[in-house]
């Protein structure tokens, strides 16, 4: 709350809106829009809009998310209505139309203002760092990777990410796009699994008959058909239940500090999915806060634009500590900030524990069983080195 200052020649842009806050997925469903209020809070608790850029985004346009959706899809989406009574067990009715309207994706009130004002910050974000406003642009409300073209996934239904990379790609020759969401960023990797000009990484749990999506095999890295430009440019990193920072950290700065050397990307998109910290109500990693920002701490000392994403993280109190923290390492105040929250933070009693970087104990009471043997990790690293060997800048 003190000692926030604004990094000389460093800009780093903020990209919300509050409307998009107060849209209900539906009493008992784990996406909460409200998380985003409560980060929010906790951000400016701290002081660090004096830090930032901050803009209230616009909804992005129909045309803006036509640059990916179909116009058969948005046109659905657009007029749909909720139903009275929502549907909350599944399968009621198996063939909904673009995968609208089940327990996972369904409609509800101002769904498509919702979808609009994600994509909406997403792409601001995106323009400041192609006319070199911002070093770092944040969109918290976007993240949303699994997204199709012409279908709803997984609580997603408009894939913002996709549409700010193709807005990157308007300036810059190649993007890197990095997912560290529980979840495989399997929407954003489908989109370019044809192009080499963007290069996509996701960290995941992966089981395939047990954990949604259940994509993201090591070796699942773009179809290899004779004239794909894109094969090689998938890159998938399958992890197993509890893996602790120490671990991903080893993992992460091996992989893309492989990566931005041989793809060398012009621009990096990180979505910052905070369910795979420890306790998430749908993860099963043991990450904490500190090893979640080290990805972005990573991300930002390669020196290249980089725009951050939210994404998932069903529980509030955690995405809220994750994503202040990213936060203050994009400014670059991570050191000056006090571990207790602020007094003066909205929502105080929240948070449980009135620190930034609980311990695993605090948060899980016993943490769960880590099932990722060394081994395999050295694996998934050799794997990866080898696979690069056919990408070229
Ligand atoms: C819920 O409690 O694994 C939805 C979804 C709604 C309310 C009451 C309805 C009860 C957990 C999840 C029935 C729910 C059954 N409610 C959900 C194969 C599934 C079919 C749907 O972080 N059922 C599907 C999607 C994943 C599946 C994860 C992650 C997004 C992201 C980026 C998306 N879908 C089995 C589950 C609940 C619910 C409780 C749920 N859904 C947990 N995991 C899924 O990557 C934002
Ligand atoms: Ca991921
Ligand atoms: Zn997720």
């Amino acid at each position: 709350e003190s000692g926030i200052t604004r990094p000389k020649g460093y800009n780093v842009s903020f990209h919300c809106n509050p409307e998009m806050e107060k849209h209900h997925f539906g009493m008992t469903h784990p996406m909460k829009p409200w998380r985003l209020t409560l980060s929010k809070s906790l951000i400016y608790s701290y002081g660090m809009s004096f830090a930032m850029d901050n803009y209230i985004s616009r909804a992005a346009t129909y045309e803006e998310l036509a640059s990916f959706h179909s116009t058969d899809y948005l046109d659905f989406l657009g007029t749909v209505l909720p139903e009275p009574v929502p549907r909350d067990l599944e399968n009621q009715n198996p063939d909904l139309k673009f995968n609208l309207g089940g327990s996972d994706c369904p409609l509800f009130d101002g769904l498509y203002d919702y979808c609009s004002m994600s994509a909406g910050g997403a792409l601001d974000a995106a323009r400041k760092i192609t006319a070199n406003q911002s070093d770092i642009a944040i969109a918290w409300g976007g993240g949303l990777h699994h997204a199709k073209r012409a279908e709803a996934s997984g609580f997603c239904y408009i894939n913002d990410i996709v549409i700010a990379i193709l807005e990157l790609l308007r300036f810059y020759p190649r993007v890197l796009y990095v997912d560290i969401d529980v979840h495989h960023g399997d929407g954003v990797e489908e989109a370019f699994f044809s192009t080499d000009r963007v290069m996509t990484v996701s960290f995941h749990k992966y089981d395939p008959n047990n954990f949604f999506p259940g994509t993201g095999a090591l070796d699942d890295n773009g179809p290899k058909n004779e004239h794909n430009p894109g094969a090689h440019h998938a890159v998938n990193v399958p992890l197993n239940d509890g893996i602790t920072d120490e671990q991903y950290d080893m993992l992460f700065n091996s992989i893309i500090g492989k990566i931005v050397e041989k793809f060398r990307p012009s621009a990096i998109a990180l979505q910052c999915g905070a369910d795979s910290l420890a306790g998430d109500r749908l993860g099963r990693f043991n990450l904490q806060v500190q090893g979640h920002g080290a990805c972005v701490e990573f991300c930002k000392k390669m020196g290249l634009p980089l725009v951050l994403f939210g994404g998932g993280g069903y529980t509030p109190r955690n995405v809220a500590r994750a994503w202040t923290y990213e936060t203050s390492i994009a400014i670059g105040c991570q050191d000056n900030i006090s571990s207790v929250l602020p007094q003066h933070t909205p929502w105080r009693d929240q948070f449980r524990q009135d620190t930034l970087f609980p311990t695993l104990e605090q948060i899980l009471g016993e943490p769960r069983q880590n099932r990722n043997p060394q081994k395999r990790l050295q694996e998934i690293v050799q794997h990866v080195s080898e696979q690069l060997r056919f990408v070229q800048a």
